[in-house]
């Protein structure tokens, strides 16, 4: 039986959103549709990724002696390059470029700010694993589009975003997205023959507990004892609380992240002290946290840092490193009752 709402585009379904909204200019439309005509480029190269060896390797020169470039290198360019000429945003910030990008003075300015994680898990491109680009949207706090470049215009908390999402380049192409305020979170499958994202998984909801938990926990050694005592509740044996867990770990967040949101379960990068130049862990507030805390607490999951809600986090710099435990409500909550030391 084909399913309910097969046949719709993401664009369909943006601009219907956009209908809904009595506020809406269509310059946010316009943000979005921009955005996904790169992820499909960045999608057709990863598809072709594992034909390097054929083509040439990354760094090398290619049969038509041109440089071939990392794909994340690339997939950086690609969003800069589309989206800085559309004129709906005030500037971006990508995990690849330390400063903010502004835009061209040739093209006229807009109140959005677009942040992004280009390519997402790329020590997992050669090995042909998923792999993906997180974003999230936030509007100038100031509606001067002419003013000066302002970092604090930037740092917000990522409560203030009004959407977010993320493409995973999986064995098919996925985009998920939500503009929030019970909106929902919908998930989009590319077909490849048409060009087209198709709604796919309306509505996602993450089951209020799971039965996955994902680490790298050959960081075991670097861990304090509440995490050490946390991961080690959800490796034993407890019938009545589902336990133990399965683990999960792809080592692509977006991978990750999206098998725990239509499974259920808990995705954790904590503090620990392997780097003391990141003593707050791995993972970017900014880039990577804000975005799918919002997915996920528009789809009834919670995301934290161990002490409270990743969206209520006021960010001092652009590249800040935040510990994340993100998914399923009941297991982050439980996460977080470990990490503060409320429960040992
Ligand atoms: P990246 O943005 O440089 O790819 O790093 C982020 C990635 C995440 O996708 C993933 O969750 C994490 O790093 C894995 O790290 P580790 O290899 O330390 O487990
Ligand atoms: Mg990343």
């Amino acid at each position: 039986m084909e399913k309910q709402g097969a046949g719709i585009t993401v664009t369909q379904h943006i601009l219907k959103q956009q209908r809904e909204n009595p506020e809406a200019t269509g310059a946010f439309t316009t943000l979005l549709n921009e955005l996904i005509v790169a992820a499909k480029v960045i999608s057709r190269e990863v598809n072709k990724a594992g034909l390097v060896d054929i083509l040439g390797a990354t760094g090398k020169i290619n049969v038509q002696e041109e440089q071939v470039q990392k794909l994340d290198v690339f997939a950086n360019q690609i969003i800069i390059e589309r989206m800085q000429h559309i004129g709906q945003l005030w500037c971006m910030v990508s995990e690849e470029d330390p400063d903010l990008i502004g835009i061209p003075s040739q093209y006229p300015k807009g109140d959005y700010i677009l942040l992004f994680d280009p390519l997402d898990g790329s020590s997992n491109i050669d090995v042909n694993v998923s792999i993906g680009t997180i974003f999230g949207i936030f509007k100038k706090k100031d509606s001067d589009s002419s003013s000066d470049l302002l970092l604090g215009d930037v740092l917000q908390p990522g409560i203030s975003q009004v959407a977010a999402g993320y493409f995973i380049y999986g064995s098919s192409t996925i985009m998920v997205y939500t503009t929030g305020n019970n909106t929902g979170v919908h998930g989009f499958t590319l077909f490849p023959s048409l060009g087209e994202f198709l709604l796919s998984h309306e509505n996602i909801r993450i089951p209020e507990q799971g039965k996955i938990y994902s680490i790298n926990e050959g960081n075991c050694p670097y861990w304090d004892e509440r995490t050490l005592a946390l991961v080690d509740y959800f490796k034993t044996r407890n019938k009545e609380t589902g336990r133990p867990y399965t683990s999960r770990y792809v080592g692509s967040l977006v991978a990750d992240f999206h098998r725990n949101l239509l499974k259920g379960g808990i995705f954790m990068y904590p503090a620990d002290n392997k780097d003391p130049k990141k003593p707050t862990g791995k993972l970017r507030l900014m880039v990577e946290a804000n975005p799918l805390a919002m997915v996920v607490k528009e789809a009834g999951g919670y995301a934290s840092d161990g002490h409270g809600p990743i969206l209520e986090i006021a960010p001092l710099e652009l590249h800040q490193r935040v510990p994340l435990y993100i998914g399923s409500k009941k297991d982050v909550e439980l996460a977080e009752a470990f990490i503060s030391g409320k429960r040992s």
